[in-house]
Order: structure tokens, then sequence, then C-alpha cells
């Protein structure tokens, strides 16, 4: 018998209260300090603090493979509370491949930060605390930032051909940073 039917992948599972994605087919990786090169401002303190720190973790699930047009990925990124010197811990932060490819992030645990930077250099910031669901525009890098004391967790949804282009955030960075002032998050 003939099926238009495209192969459909068998589910995964997500915990809601923890964000933990779970099944066969989830991926996962992790960024150190040390990996983070160049994206702190305080060079001599990121020097001096332990390169095997991991300030995240990413699950992510792939159902088709990376680069097909139409499709959209699923992750979870759990982030840790922490800083180097003033400036609070940080995802690298992108601009897709596919500029124009947008994206949603939404928020399970911990408090912080979506910083937008467009492809001008302007950048905004939102909120995040449990609940909160953003839209990422194409075009606009994004990178988020745990001003909390406990893990900041949030789900992602983006498309399959966006890719990760993460070439200019590591030679610019983002306009604006978020630090420590005064016993607060601050955007500077
Ligand atoms: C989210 C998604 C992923 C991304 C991850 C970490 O889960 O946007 O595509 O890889 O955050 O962010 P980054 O790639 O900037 O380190
Ligand atoms: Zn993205």
């Amino acid at each position: 018998m003939s099926t238009n039917l495209p192969n459909i992948p068998a589910p995964t599972w997500v915990d809601w209260s923890s964000g933990t994605l779970s099944g066969a087919a989830i991926e996962d990786g992790q960024k150190t300090l040390g990996q983070l090169e160049g994206i702190f401002q305080d060079q001599a303190v990121w020097r001096g603090m332990d390169p095997a720190t991991v300030v995240y973790r990413v699950q992510y699930w792939r159902p088709v493979p990376d680069g097909t047009p139409g499709g959209v990925f699923w992750g979870a990124t759990v982030l840790e509370p922490g800083r180097v010197g003033d400036e609070y811990f940080m995802t690298h932060g992108h601009f897709h491949a596919l500029s124009d490819r947008a994206e949603i992030y939404a928020t399970v645990k911990g408090t912080g930060a979506l910083l937008l930077m467009d492809e001008g250099g302007t950048t905004s910031s939102q909120t995040m605390k449990p609940g909160t669901v953003h839209y990422i525009p194409g075009k606009v890098a994004h990178r988020v930032v745990n001003t909390g004391d406990e893990p900041l967790v949030f789900l992602a949804s983006w498309p399959s051909d966006a890719g990760h282009d993460y070439g200019s955030i590591k030679t610019k960075g983002f306009s604006k940073r978020m630090i420590l002032r005064d016993g607060a998050p601050c955007l500077v």
C-alpha cells in the first residue's frame, strides 16, 4: 500500500518541572569556561578561573538531519549561576547561519535575561522567568544570561536549516553586557 506520510520520528520526552529531555534520539553537549574564551569582558579574571567549570549544558533533538529545509529542532539548556568578575554566566550567543531564521525560547526555571541584538548592533533585553516565552526574529543574535542564584533552564525550538553563526559574536560580542552593579543586574 502506498502512503504519502513522511517518515515520522518516534516521540521523545520532556520533564516539564525540570526541563530535562529524554529518549534515545536526544543528543547533548556542554560549554565550559575554557571553551568560552574571549566571551567575558574581564579576561584576567577569566584566566584565573578553572577552565573545566561547566557554564551550560544543552540537550537537543534533531528529528530530521541538520540543514533540512522545513523541519524544526527542539532543545533544552541548563545555564549555571555564576559570574566572571561582575559579569553573569551566559551562553555564547549566535546569529543563525541562514540569517532570516527565527527561534522560540521558553523559560522553565530560574531567572535571567535574553539579550537580542540586531545586525546593526542594537541590543535589547527581555526578562526570563518561569513561563515566559520569547520570539527571536530572524537576523537577531540571541544570548541568555543567568542573573539568579539557581540554574536557568529554558527550552528552545528552531528551524532545522537555521544553523549557527558564532563568528561575529566571537569577534565583536554583543553591544551590551549584563553585570552585577550595586547588588542588582544591570545592562551596560
Ligand atoms: C538553545 C538553542 C541552541 C543553542 C543553545 C546554546 O538551546 O538556541 O541552538 O545551541 O541554546 O546557545 P549557544 O549556541 O549560543 O551556545
Ligand atoms: Zn538560535
